[in-house]
């Protein structure tokens, strides 16, 4: 993409309604415009790193062997009567009446719907399982939406749901689902930490939040500080694996970690002392384990191998997509901008031509440009006729992880420079290795 032809409307000025560096430098790197309270139109650049984050979700549920899907965000009441949550969820529900005089609402969540699903399409053991997924937007009337798409009131959410005969079937999909988080979060340059939760209007006894390290997070976590250091990698993990996945997650659930709704002083006490770390979370994901809460209700019954009707255990999932774009800033920005993990960074490369008109300088640009191209990357070429320092600022502000310059002095002696946006270190070397050099990096 080049500069002048892409729409990146960029901000001088520091938004004096942003409270926190992720809602301030997402308006000021033109990627989110506020359409209402907690209600954002995505422009490019955060369009871009939206889908980056929704291709890696889908990805990893994929990987997991769960199905994607993909249900409306408008729901008949009628459905919500029968689980019974209609009245319970209260005023965060956005209920609307169409020209028929019928009920009907935008969803906050999807467990009514899918379980409708199921029992549309599902009565045999032989069936199961099966996890569906899909990647929506939501609607919850949020009393303070605030840091912008962190607490939005519409905000795109990736949630599956699992069916299961039994309930070891269920705990099963449960740690697919936390190894399978586990992987995604770091695939996004996250770290984080599943905590034992609260349940909420989900519902159920067994819930895990996962929560990514950071001051300005809604939540009070207390934790052991080994926990920090787990890291997935790149290990082999076979979701049919039923040992692997529970050591998996006896291996992150056993170091203590908790948000304040679980909190237990007398645990954390029993830390050594210089591991016990108190400190804010945001929540970028939730995983329930509910049994049969809503197939009871709404019976979603499969015939089991004895020929008896049970009612289908289940589980839901979520991932908060949109949440992620803010979460991935906070975590990782300096005072110039965002810096963009390379899992997720809207453009891959950022070309800067140092003597925009100039013969030598515009050709080499267009060359490397092409080149890199042809390497499947994206770059984004800074063509504009400004001066270097503007573009260089423009640059660290969207973060992108590498920038080429290119300038007539360098060209002069063959090379072009490198430069890697976290740690500012710069090296000069010929076009041709820094396109390789790249192409390695993305691998
Ligand atoms: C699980 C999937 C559920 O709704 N039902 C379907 C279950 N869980 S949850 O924890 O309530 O939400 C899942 C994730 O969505 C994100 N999220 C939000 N993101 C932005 N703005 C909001 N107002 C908001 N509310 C929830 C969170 O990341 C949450 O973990």
């Amino acid at each position: 993409m080049r500069l002048t032809r892409y729409f990146l409307p960029v901000l001088k000025e520091t938004p004096a309604e942003a409270q926190i560096v992720s809602h301030r430098l997402m308006l000021r790197a033109g990627m989110i415009k506020q359409a209402a309270a907690g209600i954002y139109s995505w422009l490019p650049l955060g369009l871009k790193v939206l889908r980056r984050i929704e291709q890696i979700v889908h990805e990893e549920q994929q990987r997991a062997g769960h199905i994607p899907v993909l249900m409306p965000t408008l729901q008949p009441a009628e459905l919500w009567r029968e689980s019974g949550r209609y009245d319970a969820y209260g005023p965060e529900m956005l209920r609307i009446r169409d020209r028929h005089e019928r009920d009907m609402l935008y969803g906050p969540t999807n467990e009514e719907m899918i379980t409708d699903i199921f029992r549309a399409h599902v009565g045999s053991y032989k069936q199961l399982p099966l996890t569906l997924y899909h990647i929506q937007w939501k609607f919850r009337d949020e009393v303070r939406p605030r840091f912008g798409v962190m607490r939005g009131r519409e905000f795109l959410m990736k949630d599956g749901y699992n069916f299961d005969l039994t309930k070891a079937d269920a705990l099963h999909a449960y740690n697919r689902h936390m190894v399978s988080y586990l992987r995604t979060y770091e695939r996004m340059g996250l770290t984080a930490i599943p905590m034992r939760a609260a349940s909420g209007p989900i519902g159920g006894d067994d819930t895990h939040e996962f929560l990514v390290l950071a001051e300005t997070g809604e939540s009070e976590v207390f934790y052991d500080s080994a926990i920090v250091d787990l890291k997935l990698g790149d290990r082999a993990v076979d979701y049919g694996d039923r040992a692997q996945l529970e050591a998996i997650k006896a291996e992150w659930t056993t170091p203590y970690a908790r948000t304040d709704e679980t909190h237990d002083p007398a645990l954390f006490e029993a830390i050594p002392e210089a591991r016990r770390k108190v400190g804010r979370g945001i929540e970028v994901g939730q995983i329930f384990y509910f049994g049969t809460k809503y197939s009871e209700p709404m019976g979603a019954v499969v015939v089991d191998e004895a020929g008896a009707r049970v009612p289908v255990e289940m589980g839901s999932h979520g991932i908060g997509v949109s949440r992620l774009v803010g979460a991935i800033i906070e975590a990782s920005h300096d005072e110039k901008g965002i810096v963009w993990p390379e899992g997720v960074t809207p453009f891959h490369v950022g070309v800067v031509n140092l003597r925009q008109g100039d013969a030598a300088a515009d050709a080499a640009c267009e060359s490397l440009y092409a080149q890199l191209v042809a390497a499947g990357l994206e770059p984004l070429y800074d063509d504009r006729d400004e001066r270097a320092g503007a573009k260089f600022a423009t640059m660290d502000l969207i973060g992108l992880p590498w920038r080429v310059t290119v300038g007539p002095r360098g060209l002069a002696s063959g090379v072009v420079e490198l430069t890697c946006r976290r740690t500012g270190v710069s090296e000069e070397l010929t076009p041709d290795a820094a396109v390789a050099r790249l192409k390695a990096i993305y691998g």
